[in-house]
């Protein structure tokens, strides 16, 4: 069963959408998706070959300079409205497609990961048309003078390599900017999360935007569509979202012909809780930071370090706040927690759990699988898990198990709070709790992160920089920062 994905015809299993159409592979291949809710396989999934991917790439680049290309900068503007528009118009079919794929809750979908979806096109679309660019009058030596000014043109045809957590919400984050600034894209969704992409297809054929401008290839990533699309000599940038050992390879892919890249990667968050914070405010950003999408968030806060004065209590507080988190199907009114996404990904992180307790961590709650009904068995649910007691050496204080969970670990001094949060290959994020504005500004402007947050967590603003640093990210996306790697400045030297 599909949900309401229904690709024109309603039949599964989930096709490729290339040129304006829905396609199956040439090669016969597929591939199964299961609802992590009940671990069944609901859908198949075509896999594409070679074939596949060098289609949706000529079709991009057809489109590229042909229908999407004609248009005025005001005319794409108002197709992405309409885009935005008709996401809005269809928000329960995306809102149950998401689901189908992730298994997360509707309450968590419904006011994150649809709304986003349309928004990433309605603010880059506002945003193209306001930018301004550069120009100067030159002095030159017959005094006529010249004047330079900056045009932007696309940067071509944009592959667009997206994980499962926030599957939407990731991939138009991309393909809104790519599509504002005149960019034709060539979609691989994670194999886990085939739906709300492939859905989006349909919206673009409502709504008019040109055959080939949005393309979808589904498959997997090593040998498949995903190491196909990097590959490809006709792609001119890659824009990517997953794990950093990933990045790393379609690096070496993108080195094939100097394409340029834009990578946002794993990351081991500090959380830094001061004794002068508003405790309140603390556990609920710290309980959203840990635990939301069931902790399958990058941004997510899997080191907290809490000031000792507050430490136990801030310990037993976040305790008795996961300890109230309830599993169950997405679209029940009480679900505010939801599986792992695979059978694979739950593995991953109980091995951490198994590490922690090898490593004498003491388990302030959850550290195993929880008891489901029945019917819900199957499903990949785990326990929240909070730990204390670890040293800063143990993997699972340093290495990235986007699960949820976290360690908690006491400090004296904000030095020491700051140098530990540093203490880590990544540089992502950091959520600081403290009323002391000046430690706010001191301690943000210490850490070696791309976002800092203080006394909130993913608040988020679009028009700002996003991204990592260390190895959690090359560039920046967001605003203007989203405009420089999307299109190609060009200079043009009128003499006068
Ligand atoms: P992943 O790296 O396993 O997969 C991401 C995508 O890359 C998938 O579509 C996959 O098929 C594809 N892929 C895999 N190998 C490839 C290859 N050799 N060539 C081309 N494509 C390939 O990541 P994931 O497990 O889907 O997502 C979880 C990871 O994503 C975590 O590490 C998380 O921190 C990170 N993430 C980062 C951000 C951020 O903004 N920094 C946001 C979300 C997720
Ligand atoms: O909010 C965003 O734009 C963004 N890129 C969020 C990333 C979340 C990671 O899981």
């Amino acid at each position: 069963m599909h949900a309401r994905v229904k690709q024109d015809t309603s039949s599964t299993p989930f096709c490729h959408f290339i040129n304006g159409e829905f396609v199956g592979s040439a090669n016969g291949r597929m591939f199964d998706v299961f609802y992590p809710v009940t671990g069944e396989m609901y859908a198949q999934v075509h896999e594409a070959g070679k074939e596949e991917v060098d289609a949706a790439v000529k079709a991009a680049r057809t489109a590229l300079t042909g229908p999407w290309g004609a248009l005025t900068v005001q005319q794409r503007v108002g197709l992405l409205h309409e885009l935005a528009d008709g996401i809005n118009a269809r928000f329960d079919d995306f809102l149950e497609a998401e689901c189908f794929d992730t298994g997360k809750p509707y309450s968590l979908a419904r006011h994150v990961d649809i709304p986003r979806g349309a928004a990433n096109f309605k603010i880059f679309a506002d945003i193209i048309k306001n930018v301004p660019t550069e120009s100067f009058m030159m002095e030159t030596p017959d005094g006529a003078g010249a004047l330079n000014y900056a045009i932007r043109a696309p940067k071509g045809v944009v592959a667009v390599i997206c994980p499962w957590n926030l599957p939407l919400l990731l991939m138009t984050w991309k393909v809104g900017p790519a599509m504002a600034c005149g960019n034709t894209v060539v979609v691989k969704p994670s194999e886990e999360t085939p739906a709300t992409t492939t859905l989006l297809g349909e919206v673009m054929n409502e709504v008019g935007i040109p055959a080939g401008v949005y393309n979808v290839v589904h498959g997997l990533g090593p040998d498949s569509a995903g190491q196909f699309l990097a590959q490809h000599p006709d792609i001119d940038a890659i824009t990517f979202t997953g794990e950093t050992v990933t990045g790393a390879e379609i690096m070496k892919a993108a080195a094939v012909g100097l394409r340029d890249v834009s990578f946002e990667m794993g990351g081991k968050n500090a959380g830094l809780v001061f004794a002068d914070c508003d405790m309140d405010k603390a556990i609920e950003g710290a309980m959203r930071s840990a635990f939301a999408n069931c902790g399958q968030v990058c941004l997510g806060t899997e080191r907290i370090y809490v000031e000792r004065p507050i430490f136990a209590e801030f310990v037993e507080r976040l305790k008795n706040n996961a300890e109230t988190l309830t599993p169950g199907r997405p679209e029940a009114g009480a679900t505010n927690l939801g599986p792992m996404i695979s059978r694979q990904q739950r593995n991953k992180v109980l091995s951490y759990y198994k590490k922690a307790r090898e490593e004498g961590a003491e388990i302030i709650t959850g550290g195993g699988i929880p008891q489901a009904p029945a019917e819900l068995e199957a499903g990949f649910w785990i326990e929240p898990t909070i730990w204390t007691g670890l040293p800063e050496s143990s993997p699972v204080v340093r290495e990235e198990i986007f699960g949820p969970c976290c360690h908690i670990q006491p400090f004296d001094e904000e030095e020491e709070a700051v140098s530990m949060a540093n203490d880590t290959p990544y540089g992502l994020a950091t959520a600081i709790w403290t009323g002391n504005a000046a430690r706010a500004h001191r301690v943000a402007a210490a850490v070696e992160v791309g976002i800092t947050w203080v006394n909130c967590w993913f608040l988020r603003d679009l028009r700002t920089p996003f991204g990592g640093s260390k190895q959690s990210g090359i560039g920046r996306e967001g605003g203007v920062h989203s405009l420089e790697f999307y299109t190609e400045m060009r200079n043009v030297c009128l003499k006068l």
